[in-house]
């Protein structure tokens, strides 16, 4: 694989304008100061490249930012994800396995069109990537679907063309080569899916694991047809949003939704990734130090155990 093992591309995302819960933002800050970049250099082994300082994406809201379509935020997320975009591409393009840290869902929109476009380069056309999407939440509505107006419900729509705009300013610069296909796509901890985003699901014959399929066939059997069906030959970026865990793992969330994955399942499935050899980057979204106050060093814990987990930690 052409992803070279050793060197790491990290961007830090420091934003929460695509939902309303303010602190999202400041989860960067927390994942580094518990020893996530230290750890990946230390003892993985790693070469970092990027900005290790965290940048404040909330600076780059325009002045005037209405809602369009029902969007909240709309032209300061996208400002925001096709920079982003661009940080990717360029360290994907340099063959480093990238790792993002968020930051809300919505940032997806920005890291996935990077690496898509960079794999689609590096392989001549011959190649695009799979999304293994593990969140309690489907994050597939259009902004006509949509009931909260929250983009960090939207990112997959934008990504797969399900959405599209017109407005440059608002997701209109994602071209072609930036998209996913809903055919590379696999949902693992789905729970709390909204009944529009059902039908999405259905009408497009996307493949997803709900968190009744893991009780049905354990986490071990679901990871095994999640990786089937993105096939063996297709580079992976993995995007995990924590509130895929339970509560009771990671309850410093925005929208946690009861009876998820438990810590050890929610590694597995990073382990499981990383065995392949396939995986070119990965997204930790969704950790809120601020809510929870009592349980936030938990879900910072179980957010540097995720990515570990993924960058190749063993337990033997
Ligand atoms: N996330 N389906 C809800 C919405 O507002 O569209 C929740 C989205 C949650 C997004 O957790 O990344
Ligand atoms: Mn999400
Ligand atoms: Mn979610
Ligand atoms: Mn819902």
């Amino acid at each position: 694989f052409l992803t070279s093992p050793s060197d790491l591309g990290v961007v830090l995302v420091g934003f929460s304008g695509g939902q309303c819960k303010p602190g999202v933002d400041a989860a960067p800050t927390a994942l580094v100061s518990a020893g996530i970049l230290d750890q990946m250099r230390d003892e993985l082994g790693y070469t970092l490249h990027g900005d290790e300082s965290v940048q404040d994406y909330n600076q780059l809201r325009p002045q005037s930012d209405p809602d369009h379509r029902g969007m909240k935020n709309p032209r300061a997320v996208s400002a925001v994800t096709q920079g982003l975009s661009q940080q990717v591409y360029n360290q994907a393009r340099e063959g480093r396995m990238v790792l993002t840290l968020g930051g809300d869902h919505s940032i997806a929109i920005g890291t996935i069109a990077g690496t898509a476009k960079a794999i689609r380069e590096r392989y001549n056309g011959r190649k695009e990537i799979g999304v293994i999407w593990v969140d309690a939440h489907a994050d597939i509505n259009t902004p006509e679907t949509s009931d909260s107006g929250n983009v960090h419900g939207m990112p997959v729509a934008f990504l797969t063309g399900l959405a599209k705009s017109e407005e440059r300013d608002i997701f209109g610069w994602l071209e072609e080569d930036q998209r996913l296909s809903t055919a590379k796509l696999v949902y693992i901890g789905l729970r709390d899916v909204d009944r529009g985003e059902k039908k999405i699901l259905r009408d497009n014959g996307i493949k997803a694991f709900s968190m009744h399929d893991i009780d049905r066939h354990g986490i071990g059997r679901v990871v095994e047809m999640a990786l089937a069906h993105i096939g063996a030959d297709t580079p992976i970026h993995l995007s995990f949003d924590v509130d895929a865990l339970d509560p009771m793992w990671a309850p410093s969330t925005g929208t946690p939704v009861r009876g998820g994955l438990t810590l050890r399942e929610g590694d597995y499935i990073a382990e499981c990734v990383h065995e392949t050899g396939q995986l070119v980057a990965m997204d930790l979204v969704e950790v809120n130090p601020s809510l929870e106050v009592a349980g936030a060093s938990e879900t910072v814990r179980a957010g540097v155990s995720l990515v570990r987990c993924a960058l190749g930690d063993t337990l033997l």
